[in-house]
């Protein structure tokens, strides 16, 4: 992973500024030279790593009471070094920024949405009815129905606005989920996720290879004395 999204600067906007300041400085105006290799340095170092370690992933939340469970979607994108920027936003109380942030996410180069929110969660809805991102849902326990009426609302999507569901407070899946994404063009981030999953594999490999030879009842004592 090069730990980096791509320039939402496109090549083709590079080269008709090009063109055209080419055309301003050398043809009409030959006045301001400093306005013409200040233009320059700003296309070189847009085009050299300026945009080093912009977001590739939005997680955005529907309250700050959201956090806690969210925050291990973050964990997720930490532990794979994606770049990712986070938000509080929501349906129902700021729609219109809503609207625009999910309008505007795709242009800023960003390639996944992760929304979480609870109660009556359209949040992701909302926002995958307004980008060509994919979007994913944490359906979270926030409610007194504990999680199962935002999970019905993101998961019981229209034919034609699909959002990913993860399971109620599922976040570090949805993280997971995210950097698997972004994998698809990134084949470092692949391998990283390949050897995440032989590791889990190992871990349940140990523990079997454990419970056998010390059979249950020991393995029950050791897993009460060593509870988190
Ligand atoms: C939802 O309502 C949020 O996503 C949150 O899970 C829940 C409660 O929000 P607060 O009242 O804590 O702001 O919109």
């Amino acid at each position: 992973m090069k730990n980096r999204a791509p320039c939402p600067l496109k090549i083709n906007t590079v080269l008709y500024y090009l063109k055209l300041d080419l055309w301003f400085y050398y043809g009409k105006m030959k006045k301001d030279w400093g306005v013409f290799w200040r233009f320059r340095a700003f296309i070189v170092f847009s085009l050299s790593g300026g945009c080093k370690n912009m977001a590739i992933v939005s997680v955005v939340m529907g309250s700050d009471s959201d956090l806690p469970v969210m925050s291990l979607c973050l964990n997720a994108l930490e532990k794979f070094q994606i770049p990712f920027e986070v938000q509080i936003s929501s349906a129902h109380r700021v729609p219109e920024e809503t609207a625009e942030f999910a309008r505007r996410a795709a242009g800023r180069g960003i390639e996944v949405i992760v929304a979480g929110a609870g109660g009556a969660a359209h949040l992701a809805g909302v926002i995958a009815a307004l980008t060509p991102l994919p979007v994913i849902a944490v359906p979270i326990s926030s409610s007194p129905l504990g999680g199962i009426d935002a999970l019905y609302a993101m998961v019981q999507m229209p034919r034609g606005i699909p959002v990913a569901t993860v399971a109620v407070d599922g976040a570090y899946n949805a993280g997971l989920l995210a950097a698997q994404i972004c994998a698809v063009k990134e084949p470092a981030l692949r391998i990283k996720i390949a050897d995440y999953k032989n590791e889990l594999a190992r871990g349940v490999r140990e523990k079997n290879e454990k419970l056998q030879k010390s059979g249950y009842r020991q393995y029950l004592q050791y897993l009460q004395k060593n509870r988190p």
